[in-house]
């Protein structure tokens, strides 16, 4: 008999899977303590989303530019997700870390909360009171952790079925905390009513409507997208984990900076005003060649000039810097959103509707011919007159370009790239092209490296907005390959080279390889 084994009992160890068990339980009810926190002091203070917000914001441009163009539109739920399984990983680390002692578990929690603490202090928009909801996370996890732990050891000493019982009982009751507490945090954070707020609104009706759609503005029939995207399906891009959620009724604007007046709107100021509707394609610099962000609305609201005319310029400011009400910024030049024609909106309404929540409810702004990240701030609340010199905005920040004029474009809706089409006869091929706010001029389309040929427009709806185009091709069976380039109304020719979008957007000929079968 080993004499050792006598002498000094081994301290208790416990069994991998429960050690792990309550690492997860812990950080489970560490995530829902701090949700159900953030439920009462603001959505943005909730630990887990104000890490995601932060890597955001942190992640460099390569790696953002890469799960865009991997993940579109579903890149947020891909870093939650990762995020998810790291904490996971973490938390049964830290569990088995613990099988004699909970000090290492305790210590990574700690560690865990306080990166929760420094996220919730860094984004733009928490209170004063967010940095409450991951403390809670940091207190709840190691305290669960803890008790979890001495009730494990209790119950490595005590084989009684009554022992077993009341150790899953405390495992039970903590995972069902956990979910009452993460969905009530969910409900309180929900409980501002912005959809109650939107449709006390009803219909946004224009002052002055904007020309109807002539019929023949798509070749929707022939592959185009309608002429006007529906609200759903308009490309949505920005920085938001969680949509930001305000009511029309407590929303302000603050007008400030190098103005002769300061001013504040209130959103029923600003839908007492003349309404302009107008239609306008926006675009997101960060487009691939071909891509789809680029959409068409019918926008209604305030011309953002007869506002800043109110409020009086001040010679010299030179950057018109929206902020957002979560803390994203754009700043666009002062003297593109001044020109008459250019009718820059502090936009209220989406095709008749109250602007959709993801789309920036309840005020917008719109500047035709410029890309989103200079100038299209959603949900904005402050508006200030600066000089570009004093202050930079976001993406600004990141790397990308001051100024966001729309660069000519053309993309090939259909055929789709390496797509089979059957046709007896010839082969039509159809898309889109923008060059905002200078219009678009002609559509060239070639095959297989050959002569330019001119595509036929669909109606010219206007300058700021995009316009399609088709062409009939005589193509033999087999496999082609067609690109088409357009031409603004000033005689610019799309270029050929290929740039990539960042700093100031994509260029070159977009061109699709697909195979016509007789
Ligand atoms: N608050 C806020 N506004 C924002 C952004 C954002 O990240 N946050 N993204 C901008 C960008 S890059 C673009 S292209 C447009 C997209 O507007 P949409 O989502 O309504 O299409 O919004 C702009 N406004
Ligand atoms: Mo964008």
């Amino acid at each position: 008999m080993d004499p050792s084994a006598q002498s000094a009992p081994k301290p208790p160890r416990l069994a991998a899977p429960v050690a792990a068990l309550i690492g997860v339980l812990a950080v489970a009810i560490a995530l829902a303590a701090g949700h159900l926190v953030a439920g009462f002091v603001g959505p943005s203070a909730s630990p887990f989303l104000a890490v995601g917000n932060t890597a955001i914001d942190l992640t460099p441009l390569q790696l953002k530019d890469f799960a865009v163009r991997t993940f579109g539109t579903y890149d947020k739920l891909v870093l939650l997700g990762g995020m998810g399984l790291v904490l996971l990983g973490a938390a049964v680390v830290a569990g088995l870390l613990s099988r004699r002692s909970p000090l290492p578990g305790s210590i990574m929690a700690g560690a865990l909360g306080l990166l929760g603490v420094a996220a919730v202090l860094a984004r733009p928009d928490s209170g004063q009171l967010s940095v409450l909801a991951p403390i809670a996370s940091l207190v709840a996890g190691i305290a669960v952790f803890r008790w979890l732990h001495s009730r494990a050891l209790v119950r490595r000493g005590d084989a009684s079925p009554e022992g077993r019982r009341t150790f899953l009982v405390a495992l039970g009751a903590t995972a069902v905390g956990a979910g009452v507490a993460g969905v009530l945090g969910q409900v309180l954070g929900n409980r501002i009513d912005v959809e109650g707020s939107r449709s006390a609104i009803g219909e946004i009706k224009p002052t002055t409507p904007a020309a109807p759609i002539p019929a023949g503005a798509d070749f929707a029939n022939q592959g185009t997208p309608s002429f006007i995207t529906p609200n759903a399906d308009f490309y949505r891009v920005d920085t938001a984990l969680s949509v930001p959620r305000l009511r029309a009724e407590d929303w302000k604007l603050r007008i400030h900076g190098m103005v002769d007046r300061e001013m504040t709107l209130s959103y029923d100021d600003l839908r007492s005003r003349d309404l302009v509707e107008r239609t306008i394609t926006m675009t997101c610099v960060s487009n691939e060649v071909g891509g789809p962000y680029v959409s068409t609305s019918n926008f209604t609201g305030v011309l953002l000039r007869d506002v800043l005319m109110e409020a009086g310029v001040k010679s010299g400011a030179d950057q018109l810097f929206g902020t957002s009400s979560d803390g994203w910024t754009a700043g666009s030049p002062v003297d593109v959103v001044m020109e008459a024609e250019r009718g820059a909106l502090l936009a209220l309404g989406m095709n008749g509707e109250p602007l959709p929540v993801e789309h920036g409810f309840p005020v917008r702004m719109v500047v035709p011919g410029l890309y989103g990240y200079i100038s299209a701030t959603k949900w904005l609340v402050d508006l200030e007159l600066t000089t570009f010199d004093a202050k930079q905005s976001y993406w600004i920040d990141r790397g990308w370009g001051r100024l966001g004029p729309i660069k000519t474009m053309s993309r090939i809706d259909s055929p789709k790239g390496l797509s089979r089409v059957r046709s007896s006869g010839k082969t039509t091929v159809s898309g889109v092209a923008w060059a905002q706010p200078t219009g678009i001029a002609k559509v060239e389309v070639r095959t297989d490296g050959g002569p330019w040929q001119d595509a036929t427009l669909a109606a010219d709806v206007g300058n700021s907005t995009w316009r399609m185009w088709k062409v009939e091709l005589d193509l033999a069976a087999g496999g082609h390959t067609v690109e088409c380039r357009a031409t603004d109304k000033s005689g610019f020719v799309q270029p050929q080279a290929r740039v990539a979008p960042i700093p100031d957007g994509a260029t070159g000929w977009h061109s699709a390889f697909f195979t016509v079968e007789k």
